[in-house]
């Protein structure tokens, strides 16, 4: 039996990144930009994992002339904490709500002993408000541990908040199972050594998701016990 499951937030415990897209926009309005991202610009958008390195990603595609700007970094670090407060606010509002299977899974596997953990691009103060809004302080404490945005130094495709959530659980990969909805993500949990399911979210079911164990709509606890039995007994060789 697996020891772990490891969460992603974005699009896998619930579909945020609409919210997160409307708070980048209230932040560029009350910033004073003319920028806005729609739903096509926020689907390429999205394949640079961070909100400030996406922000920067923007600006280097479409205003290259501001990267000559003194303290570019402080600027994008001041709208990208307007976008923060901006979407905690909407969390706050009950703007989210969990993906169909999520709630019973994580009482399953509370139940059944299994150690929860969360490995996410998002930043921590978006995690915590998600949690307080959907599933109480109570659900919240039920994480060992919450590895968020610039807790590393290399966001999503690198392994590193994969491998953090490991060394925080004192686990190995191969003792885990990491639900996922992106292909940035997956490619981080499985080169961590993770088995991952990945549940495909509104702005990634597009994508390839070869070295997943299992691609399924609605994650269940039995769909984790029967991919991990396979890829334990290696009747599953992950491509990675
Ligand atoms: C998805 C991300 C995050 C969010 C925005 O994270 O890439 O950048 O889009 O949140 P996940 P921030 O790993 O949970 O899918 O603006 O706080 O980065
Ligand atoms: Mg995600």
């Amino acid at each position: 039996m697996f020891e772990a499951i490891i969460f992603d937030v974005d699009g896998t415990l619930s579909e945020t990144e609409e919210i997160h897209r409307k708070a980048f926009n209230l932040a560029f309005e009350k910033t004073g930009l003319s920028w806005n991202w729609d739903r096509a610009d926020y689907r390429e958008l999205l394949k640079t994992t961070g909100g400030k390195e996406r922000i920067r990603a923007f600006i280097e595609e479409n205003e290259p002339d501001r990267l000559q700007e003194h303290d570019l970094d402080g600027f994008i670090r001041r709208t990208h904490e307007i976008k923060t407060n901006a979407y905690t606010g909407m969390i706050a509002n009950n703007e989210a709500a969990l993906r169909p299977g999520i709630r019973q899974l994580i009482r399953e596997a509370a139940n059944k002993g299994v150690k929860l953990a969360i490995a996410t691009t998002t930043s921590r103060p978006n995690v915590d408000s998600l949690l307080l809004s959907t599933i109480g302080i109570v659900g919240a404490d039920m994480f060992e541990a919450i590895c968020c945005g610039d807790s590393v130094a290399k966001k999503k495709p690198a392994p590193d908040i994969y491998r953090l959530a490991l060394e925080q659980l004192g686990l190995g990969g191969d003792e885990c199972v990491a639900i996922e909805d992106s292909r940035n993500g997956l490619l981080s949990s499985a080169t961590a050594g993770i088995p991952t399911v990945v549940t495909p979210s509104v702005y990634t079911d597009d994508q390839n998701f070869d070295e997943a164990a299992l691609v399924i709509d609605e994650v269940s606890f039995s769909s984790i016990e029967r991919v991990f039995e396979l890829v334990a007994r290696k009747s599953m060789r992950l491509p990675v």
